[in-house]
């Protein structure tokens, strides 16, 4: 049946790239958020960062107002990702590590 195919290949190119990933440098950064208005804005901003190159895995959320970058420090970095969310008409600085008590 057709769709058992599709659903085998895709799940083999779902753990082919999830092997690949494995040997790239993966990374996570939070970023801080500026400018966001309305419930369209973290949209915008998680799309922007999904098709940036280096990227594997966002989550953008408000209050506090976040992103959450996972990403190949191979082809990234904090400032190339904070470019992005800039390009997309908002500011974002990396989150400062929470002071220890
Ligand atoms: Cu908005």
């Amino acid at each position: 049946m057709r769709l058992k195919q599709t659903i085998f290949a895709t799940t083999l190119v779902l753990l082919l790239s999830a092997s690949f990933a494995a040997h790239a440098a993966s990374r996570s950064v939070t970023l801080e958020l500026e400018g966001m208005y309305c419930p369209m804005c973290p949209v915008t901003i998680k799309t922007a960062l999904d098709f940036a190159d280096g990227v594997f895995e966002t989550k953008v959320g408000r209050n506090p107002d976040e992103a959450l970058i996972r990403y190949d420090d191979v082809k990234t970095s904090p400032a190339k990702l904070i470019e992005v969310v800039k390009k997309s008409g908002y500011g974002a600085h990396v989150k400062p590590p929470r002071a220890k008590p």
